[in-house]
Parts: structure tokens; C-alpha cells; sequence
């Protein structure tokens, strides 16, 4: 995926026109964004269709699938069929489940993102003692698509050695979570950010000064 900026612009706000309002403001900047569960249940589906429609963005859609593969299928094929260019699945649930969305999403040449490890505090209790093992999995079917924690540049960094050079790492965790962008640009393809832009006084002075420290 083409990533303007590398910046991936993490929009869960739950009002679609204040949503609208900041993308309008920084759409200079970006050419994809995730949305995820607060846009998508407070709007419904057609989020995807207002950001395609209007911006012609890569909409990437987190909603983090994990499921038995028959409801994974469903889930795919319903975000796939709204427009959506990508989605992100959980890697915890095993090989069965991440394949049906890979199979979904090769009938419409859409990605798919496999999530690793998690950036919050709470991911260390459970899913960072198998997120090796998931990006291992991930490896072995093919998959080119990642996410691992910006929060954690020793975990991104071990990903991104599991993972290789050629496959594409997003990270989220940058900025509000306390993730560093210029640090998480050595290892990873491109940066999700949420609150530090959306949640800003000046989104597009927020995206700006990210920016200018990239440089
Ligand atoms: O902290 P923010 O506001 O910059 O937002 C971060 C976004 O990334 C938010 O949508 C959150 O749900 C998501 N996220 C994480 O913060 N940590 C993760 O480990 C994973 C995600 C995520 O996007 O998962 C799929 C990529």
C-alpha cells in the first residue's frame, strides 16, 4: 500500500462530520486512513464509503477480527464489500481463522493486516508471549502485512527481524501512547496516529509538527 507521508491517520472519532472536519483539514497530508469500531458503530459501514467517495483514500478497516472462520469470512466479506481496501486481523486466533480473511480478501485484491503484538501496557500479560509465533505464522501463509507496537521499539524491532525486510510493518503507538516517530520509522513502514492529530486544537499544525520531526 502507497502511504502518503507514511502517516496512517487513526480517525476514532464517533461523529462523522467532526471526522470529516479534520480529514478535510489535513487531507494535504495523508492519503489513508483506519478507521476502526468508534466510527464504525456510531455510523455504520458506509464511514468507509464517505472517506473513499470524497478523498479517494486507502481506507484500512481495524476491526481486529477474531473469529471462528466461518464469522470471519462474514466480517471480511461485509468490510470488503463496503469498500474497504484493508482490514486487520488478530494472529491469536490461528492459521484457520487468519485464512478466511485472506481468502475474502483476495476475491476483492484487498489486504490484510496481521496484527502482533498490541501497544498497550496490558498486551504484556498474554499476547506479547506469543506475538513472535503469530508474526512466524504470519511469515509461513505469505502474509506481507504487519502491525507491532510503536510503544516498544525492542518488541518492533524483533517483529521486523521475524517479519524481514521485505514484508510492510504499521505501528501504532506514536505520540498520545508515547511512541517516539522518528525511532519507530527505523523499523516500521508507517506510523497510525490517532489522538495527536485528531484530538489536536490544530489538526493540520498537529501533522505539520510530526512531520517536521521526521526530518
Ligand atoms: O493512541 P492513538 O490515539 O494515536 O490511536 C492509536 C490507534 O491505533 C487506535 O485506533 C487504536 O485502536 C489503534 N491500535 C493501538 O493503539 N494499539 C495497537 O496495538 C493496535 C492498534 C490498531 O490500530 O490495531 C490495528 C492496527
Amino acid at each position: 500500500m502507497n502511504i502518503k507521508n507514511n502517516i496512517i491517520l487513526a480517525m476514532d472519532l464517533m461523529d462523522i462530520l467532526e471526522a470529516y472536519e479534520v480529514v478535510e483539514e489535513i487531507s494535504d497530508y495523508i492519503n489513508t486512513i483506519k478507521i476502526g469500531y468508534p466510527l464504525t458503530l456510531a455510523e455504520g459501514l458506509k464511514s468507509i464509503g464517505i472517506f473513499k467517495d470524497n478523498f479517494d483514500f486507502n481506507v484500512i478497516c481495524d476491526y481486529k477480527v477474531a473469529d471462528i472462520p466461518e464469522t470471519n469470512s462474514k466480517i471480511a466479506d461485509l468490510t470488503f464489500n463496503a469498500g474497504a481496501d484493508a482490514i486487520i486481523t488478530h494472529g491469536f486466533v490461528g492459521e484457520d481463522s487468519v485464512k478466511a480473511c485472506l481468502d475474502v480478501a483476495s476475491n476483492y485484491n484487498g489486504d490484510v493486516f496481521l496484527l502482533t503484538e498490541m501497544s498497550h501496557p496490558g498486551a504484556q500479560m498474554f499476547l506479547q508471549g506469543v506475538a513472535d509465533d503469530i508474526a512466524k505464522m504470519g511469515l509461513e501463509m505469505g502474509i506481507k502485512n504487519y502491525v507491532a507496537p510503536s510503544t516498544r521499539l525492542n518488541r518492533l524491532s524483533e517483529i521486523r527481524n521475524i517479519v524481514g525486510k521485505d514484508s510492510f510493518i504499521i505501528s501504532p503507538g506514536v505520540g498520545t501512547q508515547g511512541g517516539d516517530p522518528k525511532d519507530t520509522l527505523k523499523y516500521a513502514d508507517a506510523l497510525i496516529i490517532g489522538r495527536s492529530i485528531y484530538a489536536s486544537n490544530n489538526p493540520k499544525e498537529a501533522i505539520e509538527s510530526i512531520l517536521n520531526s521526521l526530518k
